[in-house]
């Protein structure tokens, strides 16, 4: 029998709506994953509505003894090598507090002694966007010093990119140049999951894939894979791909994104160079039904929605009704060897 890869996946669950777990389970369950699932927080929806959320924050301690409980029924290792109950992946998202992460941290290296050869950590290094901090400062010289050396892949956005290694990025050389300064802290595997290249940078418009307008706004996508080759020399792949940017502010994609690049990153060997450039395509074309579905179901209740809850909740993403373009992505985009 084949056996099942597990995750465990630290993230918000929200009562109503799709970010944190509530955003990376489902995907990760679709594509054949045991999903082991900690609530960061248990809130009743996301942060950006109008007044407020209702809810419950889980500490460092208490996280650590979930994991003791765990641990103590030998629910996170494989005495027996039968490959059941161990933890291969561990994903984690938005962390809102110092505390928080440093059990994170613990927990990487008790995850890593149990399971030396095969553990995987994805870190979403969740700092903010569009130029605005949403987390509290120190976290970023944690996530520099004591996470990313520890992590296998890392899914930052171009803002969180820019800030964990200091380059601004507005070019892909720029973007290019911040994922060697994340090999250089000890991530192997980098996905920058959105490059927002505004209209008229036709040096990205004219080796892109787009069968758009050549100036129109595009989102790109850039994978970056340090290895090393057979005989020992180290290579870098890099890939790029190209979408076009759909208008609004959805909120949850980063935390898709972040689980389909860890599904579909899963068995990636050391010997080959031209299977990270089928992972972006997939995770790419499915982010774009996501969220291309997700703002035609927004715009299609735009002129009824009266008030600003409701106007957020209509951009929450469509994932149930995108299920068949989660396990069978389709095949929109080409990645670009860089
Ligand atoms: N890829 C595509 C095609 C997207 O449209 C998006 C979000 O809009 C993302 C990836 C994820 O971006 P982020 O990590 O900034 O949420
Ligand atoms: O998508 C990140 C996220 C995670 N957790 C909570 C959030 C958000 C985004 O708003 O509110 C609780």
């Amino acid at each position: 029998i084949e056996n099942t890869k597990r995750v465990l996946s630290i993230q918000s669950h929200v009562v109503s709506g799709y970010v944190g777990n509530k955003a990376a389970v489902f995907p990760l369950q679709l594509l054949g994953f045991e999903v082991d699932i900690i609530n960061s927080v248990h809130f009743s929806n996301h942060t950006g509505y109008p007044n407020k959320w209702e809810g419950d924050v889980l500490d460092g301690t208490k996280l650590l003894k979930l994991i003791d409980g765990l641990g103590r029924n030998g629910l996170l290792s494989d005495d027996d090598e039968s490959g059941s109950g161990r933890i291969d992946h561990m994903l984690t998202g938005y962390i809102g507090s110092e505390s928080f992460l440093r059990s994170i941290v613990t927990i990487v290296k008790k995850l890593r002694s149990l399971n030396p050869k095969t553990f995987r950590y994805v870190c979403d290094p969740v700092l903010g966007d569009a130029g605005k901090l949403y987390v509290p400062s120190e976290l970023v010289d944690i996530y520099r010093e004591e996470v990313l050396p520890l992590s296998d892949v890392a899914t930052p956005n171009q803002f969180e990119a820019e800030v964990l290694t200091g380059v601004s990025i507005a070019s892909i050389d720029d973007a290019q140049r911040a994922c060697g300064v994340l090999h250089d802290m000890g991530v192997p595997l980098v996905l920058i999951t959105s490059i927002i290249f505004q209209h008229g940078n036709e040096q990205i418009t004219r080796v892109g894939s787009l069968t758009t307008h050549d100036r129109s706004p595009t989102i790109g996508m850039l994978a970056s894979r340090r290895r090393r080759s057979n005989s020992g020399t180290e290579i870098v792949d890099q890939y790029i791909l190209y979408a076009p940017l759909i208008a609004g502010q959805f909120t949850g994609t980063g935390d898709v994104c972040a689980a389909l690049f860890l599904a579909w990153t899963a068995d990636l060997s050391d010997g080959d160079s031209n299977e990270l450039n089928v992972a972006l395509e997939k995770v790419g074309g499915t982010m774009h039904a996501i969220v291309k579905r997700t703002a035609e179901y927004a715009e299609s209740l735009s002129s009824s929605s009266s008030n600003e809850a409701k106007r957020v909740f209509s951009r929450e993403m469509q994932l149930i009704k995108s299920r068949d373009d989660i396990i069978t992505p389709p095949r929109l985009f080409n990645a670009i060897k860089l």
